[in-house]
């Protein structure tokens, strides 16, 4: 049945054409932007010429995707097109895309989120970059698209409205909430959510948390007790810490990743809102400075608007013309 890895899962052909659907459209701005300029660069018949390199990597740059992570890309690119004596612009647009495709890559240790019962995973980052929602998609594709049993820690009592929206996201994809009142102790929210989760023998606990980052050390405390609770339960979890990124807060966001990066252990990234910005090549600087893998991006505000993150569908999607 399964056909071949999307995003580094088993997935049927009709499945893949789905997801690449959602990732082509989600990068519609960027490559109708700056990649746009790029794709039309590389299909010249044009000779190459140092000009040619400048300007990629200008735009690599006005792109978002970082002045270091940019001058490596070219580099390589280059490198690899003087040694292979290629002349014209368009023959070097294969090595250009597989170049980017690996900058997407890096290996890292992971659960399977389909054999670990139950996985739990923690969802932190910023205010605002889109938590509640992704928690709302995730629980959408966990109990929709691959049947599991899911429950939601509402870990976030910073703020009551908080509690409020992730019941009414709940309710919609139809999961229950473990919560406490607004002002509640996040670990207390987290200890309840476990033995719940126990009790009713789910496979998946996404614990949802408040994104305040006022002050660092309270950050670092509130999720490190959160990580504790569930630790103490299951030695290994949680399983998947998925920090949130808003692809349009472009390097400002990649500022906040490198102080989550000290408070929690990081496990993936979440790139949300990339269907809201012409500068989706953050998503090259983030692998590149925070040396973890992009899980999922948001591609919307509905529950449905997620996709797997694939580096070879999302830089086709980018050259798409
Ligand atoms: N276009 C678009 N909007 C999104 C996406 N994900 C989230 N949003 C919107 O971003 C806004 C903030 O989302 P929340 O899920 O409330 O963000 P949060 O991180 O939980 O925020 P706090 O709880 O305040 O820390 C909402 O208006 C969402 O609809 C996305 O992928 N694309
Ligand atoms: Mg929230």
């Amino acid at each position: 049945m399964f056909r071949r890895l999307f995003g580094g899962e088993e997935r049927t052909e009709q499945e893949i054409k789905q997801e690449e659907k959602k990732i082509e459209q989600s990068v519609q701005k960027t490559r109708s932007g700056l990649f746009g300029r790029i794709t039309t660069m590389f299909q010249s018949d044009e000779p190459i010429t140092a000009e040619l390199w400048d300007e990629l990597e200008e735009l690599l740059i006005a792109g978002d995707v970082g002045a270091e992570t940019s001058l490596k890309i070219v580099e390589q690119v280059r490198g690899k097109v003087e040694k292979k004596g290629l002349k014209r612009a368009s023959e070097a647009r294969s090595l250009l895309k597989a170049e980017l495709v690996e900058r997407l890559k890096v290996d890292t240790p992971q659960y399977s989120e389909r054999s670990t019962k139950p996985y739990v995973i923690l969802v932190v980052g910023v205010n605002g970059v889109g938590k509640t929602t992704l928690i709302a998609k995730l629980s959408n594709r966990y109990k929709n698209g691959m049947q599991k049993k899911v429950i939601l820690a509402a870990a976030d009592t910073f703020r009551a409205a908080a509690i409020d929206q992730l019941q009414h996201w709940a309710e919609r994809v139809g999961v229950p909430v473990i919560a406490q009142q607004p002002g509640s102790d996040p670990g207390a929210v987290a200890y309840d959510a476990t033995q719940a989760t126990y009790n009713q023998q789910s496979d998946v606990l996404i614990i949802d948390t408040a994104g305040r980052l006022q002050s660092k050390h309270n950050l670092m405390k509130e999720l490190e007790k959160i990580s504790n609770v569930v630790k103490k339960r299951w030695q290994y979890a949680p399983h998947e810490v998925l920090l949130v990124l808003d692809a349009t807060t472009g390097q400002n966001g990649l500022i906040q990743a490198k102080a989550f990066m000290q408070a929690a252990n990081v496990t993936h990234i979440a790139l949300t809102k990339l269907d809201g910005t012409a500068k989706g090549g953050i998503a090259f600087a983030i692998v590149q400075e925070i040396e973890r893998p992009i899980k999922y991006i948001g591609t919307g505000e509905t529950m449905d608007d997620l996709a797997l993150f694939d580096p070879q569908a999302f830089v086709d999607a980018l050259f798409e013309e």
